[in-house]
């Protein structure tokens, strides 16, 4: 069998390692191949170097190496370059990166300098966490730059756009967002595997990632959306939020910046045009249509069974709904 799933940092990264866990659990799963396409969106410059969020925490998790305390960065980590960066006056200072995760992003800057496509460098930090021997493949959403940025009124001086790791990391998504802009988004092409894993998958799962800055960023690349509208597997997702709130980050504000609630209904609706099945938390009412079908379970992710039991939730709910005739 073959997995497609569109990620996130923290939620998807824990979530698909529950996915694998519960994959090694079963043995008549045995084989199954995980294609994991990251959000690159939250990608920054800084102090010259390349960082990606969002991948590396994949990267970390499913390789062994995150930190579970933060959820992201190392395990185990110093902050030596930190400190001295700071000693120089170097800015930023709200971006917190610790030695051992510098030299992924020392590695990552000298490669794509050299004219290395990102796709490739991330195959190369992939290999190094381990990540195809346990059956999985990571791509970036694209290999174009893509930067989002949120616009929030400056004080008396009207608006002005900051990176979104300004407005989530430095201020904790406090500053209300009037709209976000993705730079680079509308020029940005799939990078080479990730609509092939989206039309050959048997299943393709959306772990419980920020619907708006991480899921709807990968979706707004051109051909994403069209290859799930059209792709022969089931496609199911959970919902990132918890009686209406985000385990997690500031899903609430990126959903009331684009007008919505904070509900696992108005999330499904983003994904209506090709979601299939729906997992949400028992803390959450939800009627259960003819489509997406709904199913309620637990969402937290306490432990690792639990995240394993999540995943296997979804995976079984995409398995009905294939078995039921698949899609349309
Ligand atoms: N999140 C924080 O809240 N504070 C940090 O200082 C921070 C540093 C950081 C460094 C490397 C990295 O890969 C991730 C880091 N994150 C940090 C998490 C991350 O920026 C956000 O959670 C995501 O971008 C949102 O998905």
């Amino acid at each position: 069998m073959h997995i497609t799933a569109l990620a996130g940092g923290v939620g998807g990264a824990r979530f698909l390692r529950g996915l694998l866990a519960h994959l090694r659990r079963t043995p008549q799963l045995a084989g199954t191949r995980l294609t994991v396409v990251g959000n690159t969106g939250d990608d920054i410059t800084l102090f010259g170097l390349r960082v990606c969020p969002d991948i590396d925490t994949l990267l970390y998790t499913l390789g062994g190496g995150i930190d579970e305390a933060q959820g992201w960065g190392r395990a185990d980590d110093t902050h030596h370059v930190a400190g001295e960066l700071a000693r120089l006056g170097a800015t930023p200072q709200w971006f917190t990166l610790g030695d051992r995760d510098f030299g992924t992003h020392v590695f990552r800057s000298q490669l794509l300098g050299q004219g290395m496509p990102l796709s490739e460098v991330v195959s190369r930090l992939a290999a190094r966490w381990g990540l195809d021997e346990q059956g999985v493949t990571l791509l970036p959403m694209t290999d174009t730059p893509v930067e989002t940025h949120v616009v929030v009124a400056a004080d008396g001086e009207g608006r002005r756009a900051i990176h979104f790791q300004e407005w989530w990391v430095r201020h904790q998504a406090r500053v209300p967002a009037e709209r976000f802009v993705v730079a680079g988004l509308d020029g940005a092409a799939p990078a080479p595997g990730v609509l092939d894993a989206l039309r050959s998958a048997d299943v393709v799962l959306l772990p419980p990632s920020n619907p708006v800055v991480s899921i709807g960023i990968i979706l707004g690349v051109p051909g994403v959306r069209d290859a799930l509208r059209g792709t022969r597997a089931p496609v199911v997702g959970v919902s990132p939020l918890v009686a209406g709130r985000p385990v997690r980050g500031h899903a609430d504000a990126c959903l009331r910046a684009i007008g919505l609630e904070s509900t696992s209904a108005a999330v499904a609706g983003l994904y209506a045009d090709f979601l299939d099945g729906w997992l949400v938390d028992e803390a959450d009412p939800m009627s259960s249509a003819a489509s997406p079908r709904v199913l309620h379970r637990p969402l937290l992710m306490s432990s690792p069974e639990a995240s394993a039991d999540l995943a296997g939730a979804a995976l079984e709910l995409a398995m009905s709904l294939q078995q039921a005739g698949g899609r349309a």
